[in-house]
């Protein structure tokens, strides 16, 4: 362990001791030191913290890029460098990958970020809130077996934000929410569960919906709080921005993924399964085991919506999430 960077240091950065049996026997070779991707550049990885020549970039090499996308480095992995020469030695396994189509539209998958344990799905009390696009960031989230929270920002604009919470509320019946005004430190301790040493946060959301302002709020609201404890006892905590992760005074580190503006799910089926589990309960009583709950005789499904049991939009969205 002594060649690994301190622990205390790595714990700010979402290091777990959960994740100590995941490293390999690399670490125990002399000259190897752990590491968090904080940014993933052209030729090479931004890292933390810093290697011990006082430098934070590490070149990765040719082998690293032919490699297959799902198997090079992201944002939030956790890298074992040589610490003499800056070489990537090795790749963690991850806990979770978030993922994305390209939007280019060849089909091929785009990586978000690695290692995260919730995802904050932002979006806001206006012409931003769009259920259907709110599914798909979900199913994505639970895919990777990560725990979504949407966040919806800008309740003291709206006239009727309890309207968008009731939208929520059937929508997402299993998925935690926060209505909360970005700009208020009270109103953003909400997300505080989220926020203990040692979580990683992944920020999605259109741009203008309030991703900067709640992490400015989430970093500032508390830098007045340490400021205050140094006072007292001398100790505090430092916060810490890099361009892409934002390690906050509560302990979590932040991703925050830059233009996520379009959004293309890629294969999702187990996570669309768990945002509509209601369904797909209601679907093992359809008398047709491929039943597609359209005007087959026995849908279990069809007869829910004539109860007034299931929403026929949740029905619809739920096809059109399996390509159906
Ligand atoms: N009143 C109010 N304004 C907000 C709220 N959240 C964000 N804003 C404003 O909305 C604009 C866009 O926010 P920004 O954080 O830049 O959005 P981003 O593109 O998602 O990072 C800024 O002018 C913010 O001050 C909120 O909850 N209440
Ligand atoms: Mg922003
Ligand atoms: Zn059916």
């Amino acid at each position: 362990m002594s060649k690994l960077n301190n622990e205390t240091v790595l714990r700010t950065l979402g290091w777990k001791s959960s994740f100590a049996d995941l490293s390999g026997a690399h670490l125990a070779e002399p000259n190897r030191s752990l590491h968090r991707v904080t940014e993933v550049q052209r030729t090479g990885l931004i890292v933390a913290p810093l290697l011990e020549d006082g430098r934070n970039d590490v070149p990765v090499g040719g082998k690293w890029f032919q490699r297959p996308e799902r198997e090079r480095p992201t944002v939030g992995d956790w890298v074992i460098l040589d610490s003499n020469d800056g070489r990537l030695v090795e790749l963690l396994p991850r806990t979770s990958l978030l993922t994305r189509l390209s939007p280019a539209g060849n089909g091929t998958v785009q990586l978000i970020a690695a290692n995260v344990d919730s995802a904050f799905v932002v979006t806001s009390c206006n012409a931003d809130f769009n259920v259907p696009r709110l599914e798909r960031y979900v199913s994505v989230i639970l895919e990777a077996n990560i725990e979504p929270v949407i966040v919806l920002t800008k309740i003291d604009q709206a006239l009727d934000p309890e309207t968008y919470q009731a939208e929520l509320r059937a929508a997402f019946p299993t998925v935690t929410y926060c209505a909360v005004n970005a700009l208020n430190p009270e109103s953003v301790a909400d997300l505080n569960p989220w926020c203990a040493e040692g979580q990683t946060i992944a920020l999605l959301g259109s741009s203008g919906v309030g991703k900067s302002t709640l992490v400015n709020t989430l970093m500032g609201g508390e830098v007045q709080r340490t400021q205050a404890i140094r006072e007292e006892d001398g100790k505090g905590r430092h916060t810490t921005t890099y361009r892409s992760a934002h390690l906050l005074p509560k302990g979590a580190v932040i991703l925050d993924s830059p233009g996520m503006r379009e959004f293309q799910m890629g294969d999702a089926d187990a996570g669309v399964a768990e945002l509509f589990d209601d369904i797909e309960a209601l679907a093992q009583a359809c008398r047709f085991r491929d039943c597609a709950h359209n005007a087959e005789p026995g849908c279990a499904v069809q007869a829910a919506i004539a109860r007034g049991q299931l929403d026929p939009r949740r029905l619809a969205s739920y096809n059109k999430l399996r390509g159906q």
